[in-house]
């Protein structure tokens, strides 16, 4: 028998590749394996590369050589998400399985878009196709949780980070003086360059990242990546007196910017980015939006750094 935790992993790994391309779709990896024994090899591999391109197993089919063609019907199709049954920018990959007429499909989660959710591997086993589902699922729904989130509880993946003192704050005591357009004062510098890369790498896996408007007027931040692979995130701005001005570099060309300022409600928020298709945000701050969502209750992750500076007295980290 096949070793489907073995090329369930495999197709885990090939769906990796496809990080920082593929949002908001999941990332998804497929194997195609000829034989059994002595027999056995992988004639086929694929992942989904980009929005809005092929699927795995599309790319997984279309990899196979022309001397193998014939071995596909003899073969098991393995693949880390179910088969789509719908059409949406690409036709129901379950469809292209069928007229391929694999033995069987091994599947490693359901999955939970509205539009697909079982369909794909009941129409698989209406074709006579055998279908076994729910190998290393944790495994699985770890890889897309973002995109889980997204159709299970139809909010994004809520991720909040920041660095802190040893002494347990955020900050020094800064604030803006009338006129003044900008604090002379930079923020307290708190991550090390090692440590900036992995905020860029943050950045680069989430779709969005957040921050209210004290963060945007003292630090000015451009909140783009510089320092990793991958696209800029949409910026998000909650502005509700609309104090950060037109100019600053949260505005630059480089990514979107979405600017909530009649209602900053976060269960509003939230929603409104889901029906958006956003399907995670990183909480970058400053206190005020870090502890209103803390109080909400409703976030995913926390990420804090923590450096080894004293400064005794300042802006005081959230607490969970
Ligand atoms: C698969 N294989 O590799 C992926 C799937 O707009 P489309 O056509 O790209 O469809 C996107 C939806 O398809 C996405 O929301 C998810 O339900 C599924 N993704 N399905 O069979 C794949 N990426
Ligand atoms: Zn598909």
């Amino acid at each position: 028998m096949l070793e489907y935790t073995k090329y369930i992993s495999r197709c885990l790994q090939l769906a990796r590749l496809g990080e920082y391309y593929v949002a908001p779709n999941p990332m998804v990896g497929a194997v195609l394996v000829y034989g059994e024994g002595s027999e056995e090899r992988i004639i086929g591999e694929g992942w989904h590369r980009r929005y809005g391109g092929p699927h795995a197993e599309v790319n997984c089919f279309a990899s196979v050589k022309e001397a193998d063609t014939p071995l596909i019907s003899e073969s098991t199709l393995f693949v880390s998400l179910e088969p789509c049954s719908h059409f949406g920018k690409t036709p129901p990959c379950a469809d292209l399985i069928i007229r391929k007429q694999v033995k069987k499909c091994v599947v490693g989660m359901l999955d939970p878009n509205p539009q697909v959710a079982g369909q794909g591997v009941a129409r698989l086993r209406e074709h006579g196709i055998e279908v076994v589902t729910g190998i290393m699922e944790p495994e699985c729904r770890e890889l897309n949780k973002r995109f889980l989130c997204l159709h299970e509880k139809e909010r994004p993946h809520v991720i909040l980070k920041w660095a802190q003192t040893a002494d347990g704050f955020l900050d020094k005591k800064r604030s803006i003086s009338p006129g003044e357009i900008r604090p002379n004062e930079g923020p307290l510098v708190i991550s090390t360059p090692l440590t900036k890369c992995l905020v860029h790498k943050m950045r680069a896996e989430n779709m969005s990242i957040l921050v209210g408007s004290n963060t945007a007027l003292l630090d000015n931040p451009k909140l783009t990546i510089s320092r990793w692979a991958g696209r800029n995130p949409i910026r998000i701005l909650l502005d509700r007196h609309h104090i950060v001005p037109s100019d600053s570099r949260i505005f630059s060309d480089e990514a979107p910017t979405i600017v909530y300022s009649e209602n900053t409600d976060w269960e509003y928020v939230l929603s409104d980015l889901a029906h958006r298709g956003v399907h995670s945000v990183l909480v970058e701050g400053g206190s005020k939006v870090l502890n209103s969502i803390i109080s909400s209750g409703i976030y995913d992750e926390v990420h804090v750094e923590r450096g080894t500076m004293r400064i005794g007295e300042g802006v005081p980290a959230p607490k969970i």
